[in-house]
């Protein structure tokens, strides 16, 4: 792959972002010299495999595909850096990176697009803007949208995840039946698989890095997945470590349960908002 795969936006004091342009994929968020994502050690960067850690974007499906990779070809793609990181008058930084429809991604989806996707450095925050458009005349196309965040965390049996209380989910662990949360503040101690449908537009996740909270603020993303493969499907994955299950949990913003559906010429928007409190 070459040498230039990785765009580094650094705000100084230590806080940077690390994007690689395979797949667009966050693969590194630093506060004050502090990781907040997990990345496997058994993550493989050969630019062909999806890396297992840090924020895959998912595009234009969600889950299996009939006609190309789970979870789409956004994370498999090679993205092209619409704006170098550069400081802004308020001391962020910004980068701006984009991925349009080519033979790789015409080989399993016949449509145009053009992805955009806006990174902000902030000082105990990380900002994602994020723009679908449909530049055809005539074709109108539906997708899905999501961000695959993995966090970095000490021990995810100590994490409690609130914003799902009441809503709906999808329990992909037993065989996708149809559950309504009832706890305050979702836990983990098994394998968890779970598509939440209308969550809040706001979770926090307590007990990350150095025992602090994640506040997760969404816009245009009324789903929220969670997973932790726990250690039967640890063993399973072969770029995830057996022993790795306990450091990270997934909670994932997006739009998954009812597509997005583009008409020629409109667009689409949504937004993340990370903030170590
Ligand atoms: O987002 C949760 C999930 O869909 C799980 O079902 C699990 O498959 C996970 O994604 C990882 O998927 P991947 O294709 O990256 O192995």
């Amino acid at each position: 792959m070459a040498a230039t795969s990785v765009v580094v936006l650094d705000r100084g004091n230590n806080t940077t972002c690390t994007v690689n342009l395979f797949g667009a994929t966050v693969v590194s968020w630093r506060v004050n010299n502090q990781e907040q994502l997990f990345v496997s050690k058994q993550a493989v960067f050969d630019g062909k495999r999806a890396i297992r850690g840090g924020i895959p974007f998912v595009f234009p499906q969600f889950g299996q595909w009939a006609f190309g990779p789970q979870h789409g070809f956004a994370r498999v793609a090679r993205w092209h850096v619409e704006k170098m990181p550069e400081r802004l008058p308020s001391g962020d930084v910004e980068a701006v990176f984009s991925l349009m429809d080519d033979d790789f991604t015409r080989s399993m989806w016949h449509f145009q697009f053009r992805l955009t996707y806006r990174l902000i450095l902030r000082e105990k925050e990380l900002h994602f803007n994020i723009g679908v458009y449909n530049p055809s005349k005539e074709l109108t196309f539906s997708c899905q949208l999501l961000l695959h965040t993995y966090f970095k965390v000490p021990d995810v049996r100590r994490c409690q995840i609130t914003g799902m209380h009441g809503c709906m989910f999808i329990d992909k662990t037993r065989e996708g039946a149809v559950y309504q949360e009832t706890r305050e503040v979702v836990t983990i101690n098994e394998w968890t698989d779970r598509i939440y449908q209308n969550t809040m537009q706001e979770h926090i996740i307590t007990n990350v890095v150095s025992g602090r909270k994640m506040r997760i603020q969404k816009y245009n993303f009324p789903d929220t997945v969670i997973w932790n493969p726990w250690a039967e499907f640890a063993k399973e994955i072969p770029d995830f470590g057996d022993d790795e299950f306990p450091n990270m949990v997934c909670v994932e913003a997006g739009r998954v349960a009812a597509p997005i559906v583009l008409l020629p010429g409109t667009a689409f928007e949504a937004s993340q908002i990370l903030q170590v409190m």
